[in-house]
């Protein structure tokens, strides 16, 4: 079909990727193995299994879980690579990388062997396939603001690694207002900024990354539609939305793919772009969830080429490098 070999074809970004989503079955079993780490499913096939949500909640304690086995530089070098070489073949260009520092230092792995793991492996993979990244540091907000205040100053000593930050994890009760110092001190430090923000939290949620955070993109951004003063915002600002449908499918964000929000919002202006968040978890990488939305909605050859160009726009690539992809 000419739908799928256009998604094929056309160069794009990835904005919304959290590498810890990316670990696949096959490699949280071989890195289990190589740690003498007891993983409390009996195979890989046992683990997919279980990937069957009710909510983000659900997601969150099996994705925390997963990131037991990630412990040396080596693991996340390991992780990390096999994410890029998967997405030369999608026609990913450029891509925007999330880790959770915090998940891992609650183990007793430091920033300096997560990072060392991290850049070489996406320095490897702009060396062997010619994709460019940026790296974004994401703060979990169901943890204090004071503890993320600790892990930024953790983080000084590698900011030259470091684009930007994010804030990611459990969204209900969890307000972007909770972090209103610790993104005044990253924007103090040049630091772009990124939030999640209505996946499952209200349009409240939204405004308030940035009103009180300064976002320059939000992540998911569902919940946007209910406020019909916010959409004209985000749509007369270019503020960009990375959106992830089969996540949002799997964590029943939208009941049926063809509910999903992704056309109206593109034909209300919006710069919405199209992301995969975690897909070891939620079935398919980023042209995979360009091909679900082909299957689920009325999409034509123009809203991809719009969704691809947005992720280029809507990318933190320098202007030049920028304009050339254009
Ligand atoms: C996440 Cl889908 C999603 N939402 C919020 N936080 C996350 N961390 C990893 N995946
Ligand atoms: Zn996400």
């Amino acid at each position: 079909q000419s739908l799928t070999h256009l998604i094929q074809q056309l160069p794009k970004a990835e904005l919304h990727l959290h590498l810890e989503g990316s670990l696949e079955p096959e490699l949280m079993f071989k890195l289990a193995r190589r740690n003498q780490i007891q993983l409390p499913y009996a195979d890989e096939a046992a683990l997919h299994q279980a990937y069957q949500f009710n909510n983000l909640q659900e997601f969150l304690d099996l994705y925390y879980q997963g990131t037991s086995v990630l412990n040396t530089e080596e693991d996340f070098y390991d992780l990390t690579f096999a994410y890029m070489k998967r997405i030369h073949a999608d026609q990913v260009i450029h891509t925007e990388v999330f880790f959770d520092p915090q998940a891992h230092l609650a183990r007793g792995v430091s920033l300096e062997t997560q990072l060392r793991g991290i850049t070489h492996a996406l320095a490897e993979a702009r060396h062997q396939f010619n994709i460019s990244y940026r790296l974004i540091l994401s703060f979990l907000r169901h943890l204090s603001e004071e503890e993320a205040l600790n892990t930024l100053e953790q983080a000084l000593p590698y900011l030259d690694q470091i684009a930007g930050v994010g804030l990611d994890s459990s969204e209900r009760g969890q307000p972007p207002e909770k972090f209103t110092r610790l993104f005044a001190r990253c924007h103090a430090l040049g630091l772009k900024v990124t939030i999640h923000a209505g996946e499952e939290g209200p349009a409240e949620y939204v405004w308030q990354a940035l009103k009180l955070l300064n976002a320059e993109r939000i992540d998911h951004g569902n919940r946007a539609l209910e406020d019909a003063e916010l959409l004209i915002y985000l749509a007369q600002q270019g503020i960009p939305l990375t959106m992830c449908p089969l996540s949002n499918q799997k964590l029943c964000v939208v009941p049926e793919l063809d509910q999903h929000p992704i056309l109206q919002l593109l034909e209300k202006g919006l710069c919405v772009t199209v992301n995969s968040d975690d897909p070891a978890y939620f079935g398919g990488y980023i042209n995979d969830n360009f091909q679900a939305l082909v299957n689920h909605l009325p999409v034509l050859p123009h809203h991809i080429y719009q969704l691809c160009r947005n992720s280029l726009i809507a990318s933190w690539m320098d202007p030049s490098e920028k304009q050339q992809a254009l």
